[in-house]
């Protein structure tokens, strides 16, 4: 897209300063992200992002969960007497003639958000990054554990694994870029496992499962860190939603205790980091541990291995169906994703004695 365009749509919002310059920034598989910078140095930069709305197709509710879960963390940081607020919750930008948070230029959902300065993300994290990431995500679920308002679903049955396993059967039965066969083996493991991995629903069927809001995208790379390696904030909001606690816990882990990246196409570089996962798991359960049940904790092992077969099989769900959903850099993209997942997932396996082991130890301290 043009400069000029680009600095349209970031006219139409309340910022303060001259832009000079908007450039891509960040590494989102969904939305497309821009750094504007502002000539001022007393002004802010910003972040600006087209939101893929044919992922998220109910844009005003994504906005609205969106300020619910800002307002209501910024409130709960000023009550405790927190300092440097504006760099431990995000800052969304009203548009400039209406209070609204988001502009559609026509096609396309564009919105804005404060760049938070001096703060970076990670591809991967250390034992103590990644200690100190699961005390914030279990923090981010304590303060929306009280959150006055009912969040929308911004994804239907966003991780359902039935609901993945009923797109993968679907893909499989219309076969539509003729890949199938190629792939067949990584079908056949996936549906090996289905039943086991679907205990969450059933859990949650039986009422033994509570739903809680959760971020539900926890990738490393959506946390702020600042320049001490302290977390700041965690980013990427579009799919904070009521969901089983499994989605936080599970998909950290999946790309922190990954040792490699999940596009990574050598295997033997792909294993389960348990330094990472032991680390992480500390941090979690001593600021969710209070608000835990035990069939919560106790499962946190399944979590971990729930994630990597969840991703597994929407990369395998979209290579088959032709690439449709994930943005991709080459044609295989999508089947070395799935590759790199499936042999995660065969390392947690092979740990799975072990994390419940730990996690046992850690509740009876
Ligand atoms: C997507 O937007 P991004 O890149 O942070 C995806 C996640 C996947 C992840 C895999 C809305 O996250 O669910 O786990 O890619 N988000 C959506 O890297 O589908
Ligand atoms: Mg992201």
């Amino acid at each position: 897209m043009e400069l000029s365009a680009l600095k349209d749509i970031v006219s139409r919002f309340a910022i303060r300063g001259t832009v000079t310059e908007i450039s891509p920034l960040g590494a989102g598989l969904i939305n497309d992200t821009f750094r504007v910078i502002t000539a001022e140095t007393d002004q802010p930069n910003y972040v600006l992002q087209r939101i893929n709305h044919h992922i998220f197709p109910d844009v005003e509710m994504l906005a609205g969960n969106i300020q619910a879960v800002t307002n209501h963390i910024r409130a709960k940081l000023e009550k405790k007497g927190e300092s440097d607020i504006d760099r431990k919750v995000l800052t969304f930008v009203p548009l400039k003639d209406e209070d609204k948070y988001f502009y559609f230029d026509g096609e396309s959902y564009w919105r804005i958000m404060v760049f938070i300065p001096n703060a970076i993300t990670k591809q991967a994290v250390n034992p103590e990054s990644s200690y100190a990431a699961g005390e914030a995500f279990g923090n981010f679920q304590a303060m929306l554990a009280d959150i006055p308002v009912q969040l929308g679903e911004t994804i239907k049955d966003f991780h359902n694994m039935e609901f993945r396993l009923q797109q993968l059967r679907e893909a499989v039965q219309e076969n539509k870029a003729g890949r199938l066969a190629e792939v067949q083996y990584l079908v056949d493991e996936i549906e090996k496992r289905a039943d086991e991995m679907c205990k969450a629903e059933r859990l949650g069927r039986e009422g033994k499962l509570p739903k809680r809001i959760c971020h539900c995208d926890t990738k490393v790379n959506n946390m702020m860190f600042d320049e001490n390696d302290n977390v700041l904030c965690v980013i990427d909001l579009d799919t904070v939603m009521p969901n089983f606690i499994f989605s936080d816990y599970g998909d950290f882990l999946r790309t922190g205790a990954n040792t490699a990246e999940e596009d990574e196409p050598d295997l033997d570089k792909v294993n389960f980091n348990m330094e990472i996962f032991k680390a992480f798991t500390k941090g979690y359960l001593k600021s969710a541990g209070c608000f835990l049940t035990p069939t919560e904790t106790e499962n946190l092992p399944y979590a971990a291995a729930l994630f990597p077969y969840m991703q597994c099989a929407r990369f395998l769900t979209d290579y088959i169906n032709g690439d449709t959903y994930y943005k991709i850099k080459y044609p295989e993209h999508n089947l070395v994703r799935t590759k790199n997942q499936f042999k995660l997932l065969q390392s947690v396996e092979e740990h799975t004695p072990e994390m419940k082991a730990f996690v046992a130890e850690c509740c009876n301290k």
